[in-house]
């Protein structure tokens, strides 16, 4: 299975500018001959791979693209301005498809990886261009040629950034769609989620990332148990795993030690991952109960948990907030040491079964 973005949209390269009919009029020159310039040429439309995108998110909320229209020519043989060109700046692994999506376009599998999708119009001739030994007062010039248009469709293949894990009925899709505008179904009772599903998480504008919520690990997983841990490779190349627990629950240290376990047993790294710990669904306990969960995960865990909620919404944002430092530090930017601080725990491989 794969997760698709993709957006369709229409592109438009320019007109290219007319051509001036003009004859050359000064005070003592007769027939001072034809000098109507020439006209500018249509702006293109080009598209881009740029470094720092994940999504095709932009393409949604804007879908038409124009280039400029050339300028006409002028008298004194002065040539139209050129039309600017339109540039499409897609993230990494974006492919162009025909309308009809036949036919592959552009596939632009390299950072700074350009491609013209449509060519601006040629401007037209002014009349200084017709010029001849027979006729030497043109009267006509060409009109600029027709820019092209095309509705195509950008598809991107996500990579999730963060990847929510835990227990069936941990509260992952109510969490996903807390942090984002997805709509995944949920439900009380085990296995709700069959498919991934793959939520944007937009923080402010530029603050980005793709989070994906699995179907839940039960004891056994790698050896096929329930869904089994198949979706895990959604999440392997993602830069840090939220592990979500069940505060409502009896056993949270059970409960994180068995995915934990399945983690571990599935390989590819998974184990190695950062994870950021969360005890879930905390509206649901009063002080006390909570201070006695935590302190169970903890002793489990080796680390304090962080204590959210999709359901109300609390610590949501601080839990997204340092999954975001490490998608920031994954893509190799710079992360202030200041916002270190609770940093998410480095796996020490320290439980045991
Ligand atoms: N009180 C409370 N209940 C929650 C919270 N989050 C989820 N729930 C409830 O817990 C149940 C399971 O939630 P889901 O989001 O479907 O859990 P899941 O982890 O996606 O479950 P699977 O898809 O089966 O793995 C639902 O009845 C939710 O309403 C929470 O923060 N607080
Ligand atoms: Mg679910």
């Amino acid at each position: 299975m794969k997760f698709l973005d993709q957006a369709k949209i229409y592109i438009r390269s320019g007109n290219g500018g007319a051509g001036a009919v003009s004859f050359r009029r000064e005070k003592f020159i007769e027939y001072g001959g034809p000098d109507g310039g020439d006209g500018g040429r249509g702006g293109d439309v080009w598209i881009e791979a740029v470094e720092g995108l994940n999504t095709l998110i932009d393409y949604r909320y804007q879908q038409h693209f124009k280039a400029e229209t050339g300028e006409h020519g002028m008298g004194r043989n002065r040539h139209g301005h050129n039309g600017a060109d339109v540039v499409l700046r897609v993230p990494v692994g974006t492919q162009v498809l025909s309308e009809d999506k036949e036919q592959l376009v552009a596939d632009l599998s390299e950072a700074g990886q350009r491609v013209r999708l449509l060519k601006g119009g040629n401007g037209g001739f002014g009349n200084t261009y017709f010029k001849g030994p027979v006729n030497q007062a043109p009267r006509h010039a060409n009109p600029g040629q027709e820019g092209e248009e095309a509705w195509i469709w950008l598809r991107l293949k996500l990579i999730a950034d963060v990847g929510l894990v835990g227990l069936p009925n941990a509260g992952k899709s109510t969490f996903l769609a807390a942090a984002s505008a997805a709509k995944p179904k949920i439900a009380d009772y085990p296995f709700t989620t069959l498919q991934p599903n793959l939520g944007v998480v937009d923080l402010s504008s530029g603050e980005r990332f793709v989070m994906a919520d699995i179907p839940g690990l039960i004891e056994g997983a790698s050896e096929g148990a329930g869904l089994g841990t198949r979706f895990l490779g959604h999440v392997e190349r993602s830069a840090v795993l939220i592990h979500l627990v069940d505060a409502t629950q009896d056993d949270v240290a059970g409960a994180w030690t068995t995915v934990r376990q399945e983690l571990e047993a599935y390989g590819e790294g998974l184990a190695d991952k950062r994870e950021i710990l969360a005890l879930n669904k905390v509206d649901a306990l009063d002080e006390e109960t909570r201070a006695a969960k935590a302190a169970e995960l903890e002793a489990a865990a080796g680390i304090a948990p962080r204590l959210v909620s999709g359901v109300s919404g609390e610590g949501v944002t601080e839990l997204l907030r340092e999954a975001w430092r490490q998608v920031r530090r994954n893509r190799g930017q710079i992360v202030e040491d200041d916002e270190d601080e609770d940093e998410a725990r480095q796996p020490s491989g320290e439980w045991s079964p």
